[in-house]
């Protein structure tokens, strides 16, 4: 075991990230390893799931239990983790691409099936490494790649609302330039007693140097958060994505969670619909 308390530096495995210098997701990898210090957690009783992309290496960057999955599995393979091993403090991480493009059906049916998992999306509006195609969340009129040389032309997913209409029990918007802050929502979507959303603004200064510029236009949701989905589904609709905070927090108990472990699996399987 290791020894409590840790600082976050502990939570750092001594593989080095191959991230672009600047790149949002460095921020994001120091909030989990706050928030985990934060809730004392020990190395042993958290494992880090991921699918792949730039953001789904994090796993290897931090020292507790990893999967590096298959592209957009992410949410499938955690949710068949905490079945088995419900004691384990569950995080999955990935990217807008992993998450809601590939993954997509998959996040519908996390934020459903209310699995208490932690869901930390490093959101940069692109493909990062297969080098900069657009993505669900690339704006219409991108045209710096060049498979989309005039723009997608498409309408963006809005990930907020779609979890939210799928179910989600607790949904939050972060900024990487705000380590702090997602730390703290790190910690909250942790202590949350199901499925727990996070999406992270995390610039891509490679592929997408305009979006440095997002510190200038993020800003924090006022107030927060609220536990009622309509409110919440106002609040998201009238946002542009660039507010932050808690934006919804059920305070409807989750279904039943795991609590027995591997002997209850199947039952689980078969109450969880999976
Ligand atoms: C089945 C499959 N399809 C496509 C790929 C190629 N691929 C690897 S990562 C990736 C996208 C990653 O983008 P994102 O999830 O947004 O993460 P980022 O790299 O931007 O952090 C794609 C399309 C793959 N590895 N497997």
């Amino acid at each position: 075991m290791s020894e409590l308390p840790l600082r976050p530096k502990d939570y750092k495995s001594t593989v080095k990230p191959v991230w672009c210098p600047g790149c949002g997701h460095f921020a994001v990898l120091n909030a989990l390893t706050k928030a985990l210090a934060h809730l004392g957690k020990s190395k042993e009783e958290v494992a880090m799931v991921s699918g792949i992309g730039c953001s789904s290496r994090a796993p290897a960057y931090l020292d507790s239990y990893g999967f590096h999955g298959i592209h957009g599995r992410a949410l499938p393979l955690a949710t068949g983790l905490k079945l088995a091993r419900p004691d384990l403090t569950v995080l999955v991480a990935g990217g807008d691409g992993d998450g809601f493009s590939i993954g997509g059906n998959h996040f519908l049916h996390a934020c459903r099936r209310d699995v208490d998992l932690t869901y930390v999306v490093m959101d940069n509006e692109v493909y990062g490494m297969t080098k900069g195609q657009a993505s669900p969340t690339t704006p219409p009129d991108w045209d710096r790649s060049k498979l989309t040389p005039h723009g997608s032309g498409l309408r963006v997913f809005n990930p907020a609302a779609i979890a939210l209409a799928s179910g989600a029990g607790f949904i939050a918007r972060a900024f990487s330039g705000q380590p702090n802050e997602i730390a703290r929502m790190v910690a909250a979507g942790i202590e949350h007693p199901g499925f727990a959303f996070i999406q992270v603004l995390s610039p891509c200064p490679t592929f997408c140097p305009e979006q440095t510029g997002w510190k200038k236009v993020v800003r924090a949701f006022e107030p927060q958060p609220t536990s009622d989905p309509q409110e919440a589904s106002q609040r998201i609709h009238l946002d542009d994505g660039f507010s932050t905070g808690i934006i919804f927090q059920s305070d409807v108990q989750p279904r039943r969670q795991p609590s027995a472990g591997v002997g209850n699996v199947e039952a689980f399987a078969e109450e969880f619909a999976l």
